[in-house]
């Protein structure tokens, strides 16, 4: 083999090898491994494609659900999908009940390097005939709960140098429509509550940032699609088809690598922000009919 052709080979050789080292630099910015990541609500659903991401990229999975029945279902859930997590009840409203779950986790799994505020409730009902109980219940799911639990968390992230907080947000921090008045409150609500943290927070190495999701085809959303008696689609599901330029539902999976991205090194210079995954539904005005 010539002189030439032997620099040559080198030379490739020597800019594989960058490439390669750049690459795993690349891909280690994403990695979890060693962290412990509660999300809240994540027996399946929304919350269970994002504690599944996580555990894919090395996380520890922690997560919680009202009723041990539920719990129980979601670690079957993680045992059929190869992943080891640890369940707890725990009512995300309930201060008292969220202190005593951070002070077991932190004993029994670890400290919470990534919290996922997920678990959530709508009541769709026309504002005028929803009761200011039914009003405050959705309130204290989706914006006190997310509060409760961050600032649970949130010391423990202070003393061992930083964590992130993702926060479930919606359309509707953005949008509203008919029959969601409460829903929509609490959502643009927790975008500012997301905003807040990142601000009060961001000099101890704490990012807190939300992922909207556009429509997500979860069992929060199943009446939105139900079938016709005539077979046909459902008016709202046609309608979100004609609002979403990727023309179709999400599904949870589509959250993963958007939560993987916020809860990893990453985003460590990405504070406050609101990652809509939504198919392009903020940016179109809609197919016209
Ligand atoms: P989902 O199927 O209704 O699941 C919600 C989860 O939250 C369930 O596991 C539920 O537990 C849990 N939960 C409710 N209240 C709780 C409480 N007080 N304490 C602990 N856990 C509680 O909803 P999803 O569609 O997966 O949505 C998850 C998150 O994404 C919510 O914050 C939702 O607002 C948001 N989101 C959803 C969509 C969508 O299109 N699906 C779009 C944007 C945002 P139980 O099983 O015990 O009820
Ligand atoms: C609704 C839907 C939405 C989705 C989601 C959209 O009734 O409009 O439930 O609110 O859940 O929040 O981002």
């Amino acid at each position: 083999m010539s002189e030439h052709s032997n620099a040559a080979g080198a030379k490739s050789a020597a800019a594989a090898e960058n490439a390669a080292a750049a690459a795993n630099a690349t891909m280690g910015q994403f990695c979890l491994c060693g962290k412990v990541a509660l999300v809240t609500g994540a027996s399946y659903g929304i919350g269970f494609a994002i504690a599944k991401a996580l555990s894919d990229a090395g996380a520890r999975i922690v997560f919680n659900d009202l009723k041990q029945e539920f719990v129980d279902r979601g670690l079957a859930a993680y045992r059929d999908a190869g992943i080891g997590a640890a369940g707890y009840v725990c009512d995300v409203t309930d201060e008292a009940a969220v202190g005593a779950l951070v002070a077991r986790v932190e004993g029994e799994v670890g400290p919470i390097d990534i919290l996922v505020n997920n678990a959530g409730i709508i009541k769709r009902v026309p504002m005028c005939d929803m009761s200011a109980e039914e009003f405050r219940q959705v309130i204290d799911v989706d914006l006190n709960a997310p509060f409760i639990v961050s600032k649970a968390v949130i010391p423990s992230m202070i003393k061992r140098g930083g964590g992130k907080i993702i926060n479930i947000c919606s359309m509707m921090s953005e949008l509203g429509r008919e029959t969601v008045s409460a829903y929509a409150a609490a959502k643009g609500g927790l975008k500012m509550l997301t905003r807040n943290i990142a601000s009060e927070y961001g000099a101890h190495n704490i990012q807190c940032n939300g992922i909207g999701p556009g429509y997500i085809a979860t069992p929060q959303t199943a009446p939105l699609r139900e079938r016709q008696p005539d077979g046909s689609r459902h008016p709202f599901d046609s309608f979100i088809i004609a609002k979403t330029p990727a023309a179709r539902w999400g599904e949870a999976g589509d959250l993963a690598g958007p939560a993987v991205f916020l809860a990893s090194a990453a985003s460590d210079f990405v504070n406050g922000h609101i990652l809509y995954v939504d198919g392009g539904i903020l940016a179109y005005i809609g197919k016209q009919p």
